[in-house]
């Protein structure tokens, strides 16, 4: 029986294929617009520090940046040797990942707030020569420096702690002479950055990304006669969000030193601060992460969401305290990173009148997937819940989580994407990269989701395993090897329970050794000491058994089922 090979359903941006230079070196294409007789102008303000008020233009971060890159490179490093990040929001984050870009070489960004032993396992995993710090964290590095890893300090904020034993000042870099600039020869395919996931299922993993990925995700949102992210030359964009994360670094940094905006960057999120900076600087893109800024909201103004609400879920109380700010500047507010209900952005909405409100979608593995047509220079209507239109130049389909067939409009699946943004592949790690990227090239997000008639994308549940806590990553496999390795435990489970202020918390379902005392107590102080404060264990449930398939498998549905039923031992 001759069968006519299956077509399957692809879905497209609304917006034409545009020409992408994603053979150009990331430096060469982010700044392509301040060099020769681009239309760039080097005296624009490019970024604003609020934690010191200092602003650098355009020519001062590229010069700046070339500096730091003639110093790190005098200090031995070389093409495609690896640079750890272990920066909060600064200035100097983004010198460094820029410096470490012109030279060819890689960053590896992570959390600075990480624990020794998950800064450990990432700087060995990457084998970073060297690690960018702030004083305040040079303890956690102790071991790297007898290793011969160079650490460099960046000056506290007031300038004035003296450098610890054996540290390179970042000061001293930025003192180079930047016409010493070495000038590599680099490939579209060699690896720029490293940041860290775990994907669709086990440990976090080094996600290659390419100055080609990094380029043509870029060229993506913002390039075009209809650019789908219309930043322009007029625009602050505020940025809270941690720049060690690909929302932060590709979607908001990177993309506006392309257009030419100014980015005000703020090193934590407190809400008072951020109303007043947005006053004061008359910020006109808020990008936010839903669980963050909207359960904030929530407090603040005394929104009730429940049973007593009237019908759109929401009861708002103006707050005094709030009320002050001035916040008609905002134009275009962007959430993404995790799910964001629909009744939330609608309440949001009445909060900022002027504002354009949307989603984006993405993944460390894949950037950006899909981005909100209201932000686009000459918008398309939108509907509130939905996280974007898959980007341009790219192509997407949902497929059947059980048989891979793809699925027509209003049918949930697996979200897959294929194009030039994505990664290269996972550090180290071929097999990994074999089961998210298959051969035909289509990287498998892990999320269900559909597309509508109107060609919007609604993520409704995810398959793989990840756990996000406020946007952040919990992977489940790095808590359970935790869990395993107390003498008490014999088994562990880690998921997902929904919760209103952190959309979800990782949750630990465990079999302790015979005759142990193991206490809830006992088990989330145990794993507390070693991870970051978001991937603490908020509850732990004593069980016989952990469920598992024959193939020894966790059956994690099953877990979350007995969550959502109240059986939990
Ligand atoms: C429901 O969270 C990110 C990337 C976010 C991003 C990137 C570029 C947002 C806007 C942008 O332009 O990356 P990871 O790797 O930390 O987590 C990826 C996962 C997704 O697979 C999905 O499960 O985070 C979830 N996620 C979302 N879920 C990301 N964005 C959304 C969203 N709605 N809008």
């Amino acid at each position: 029986l001759d069968q006519e090979p299956r077509q399957d359903f692809i879905f497209r941006s609304k917006l034409p294929d545009i020409f992408i230079p994603n053979h150009l070196p990331l430096t060469d294409y982010v700044f392509q617009r301040f060099s020769g007789n681009g239309d760039g102008d080097s005296t624009a303000t490019c970024l604003i520090d609020s934690a010191t008020g200092r602003i650098f233009t355009y020519a001062d971060v590229q010069i700046n940046s070339q500096r730091v890159a003639v110093s790190i490179h005098r200090l031995g490093i070389r093409q495609r040797d690896t640079v750890m990040l272990l920066l909060p929001n600064s200035p100097e984050f983004a010198f460094s990942f820029l410096a470490v870009a012109y030279l060819g070489a890689v960053t590896t960004t992570a959390n600075p707030l990480y624990t020794q032993a998950e800064i450990a396992r990432q700087a060995n995993a990457s084998n970073a020569k060297m690690i960018i710090t702030k004083q305040c964290y040079v303890d956690k590095l102790i071991n790297f420096q007898n290793d011969g890893v160079l650490i460099v300090c960046v000056d506290d904020e007031n300038g004035t702690v003296a450098l610890a034993d054996g540290c390179v000042s970042f000061t001293e870099l930025t003192q180079a002479d930047e016409t010493e600039l070495p000038k590599p020869e680099i490939s579209p395919d060699d690896t720029v950055a490293i940041p860290y996931s775990s994907g669709t299922t086990g440990l976090p993993k080094g996600v290659m990304i390419t100055h080609k990925s990094l380029v043509t995700s870029i060229a993506q949102k913002v390039e075009g006669e209809n650019p789908n992210l219309n930043f322009t030359g007029d625009d602050v964009i505020i940025c809270f969000l941690p720049m060690f994360h690909t929302y932060a670094f590709n979607a908001l940094i990177l993309s506006a030193m392309r257009t030419g905006a100014a980015v005000l960057i703020v090193p934590r999120f407190e809400l008072n601060l951020v109303m007043e900076l947005i006053q004061r600087y008359k910020v006109t893109v808020v990008p936010v992460a839903p669980p963050v800024v909207l359960a904030e909201l929530i407090q603040r103004y005394k929104v009730t969401v429940g049973p007593v609400a009237p019908p759109g879920g929401f009861v708002f109380v103006k707050s005094q305290e709030t009320e002050r700010y001035d916040l008609s500047s905002v134009r275009m507010m962007i959430s993404g990173a995790a799910t964001l209900r629909k009744e939330l952005e609608e309440a949001v909405l009445l909060k900022f009148p002027n504002a354009i409100f949307g989603q984006g979608y993405g993944m460390t593995e894949s950037a950006t997937v899909a981005k909100s047509l209201s932000f686009a220079k000459n918008p398309f209507k939108t509907k509130s819940g939905a996280c974007g239109t898959v980007i341009r130049n790219a192509d997407m389909k949902v497929v059947d989580t059980i048989t891979g067939v793809s699925l027509p409009r209003n049918k949930a699946g697996e979200i897959c994407i294929r194009g030039d943004q994505l990664m290269k592949g996972y550090l180290n790690d071929p097999e990994a990269t074999a089961t998210t990227i298959d051969k035909d090239g289509w990287l498998h997000t892990g999320d269900i989701g559909y597309v509508d008639d109107d060609d919007e994308i609604f993520i409704v549940d995810r398959l793989k395993e990840l756990i996000k806590f406020k946007g952040y990553q919990v992977a489940p496999a790095e808590l359970e090897a935790l869990l395993i390795s107390h003498p008490c435990i014999e088994d562990a489970a880690v998921v997902a329970m929904k919760d209103e202020v952190a959309g979800e918390v990782p949750v630990a379902f465990v079999v302790s050794s015979e005759g142990s005392q193991l206490t809830e107590d006992d088990v989330t102080s145990y794993i507390c000491k070693q991870v970051v404060h978001y991937k603490r264990v908020k509850m732990v449930f004593f069980t016989d058994s952990i469920p598992k398939a024959p193939s020894g498998k966790i059956l994690r549905k099953d877990l979350r089922a007995r969550l959502a039923n109240g059986l939990m031992n």
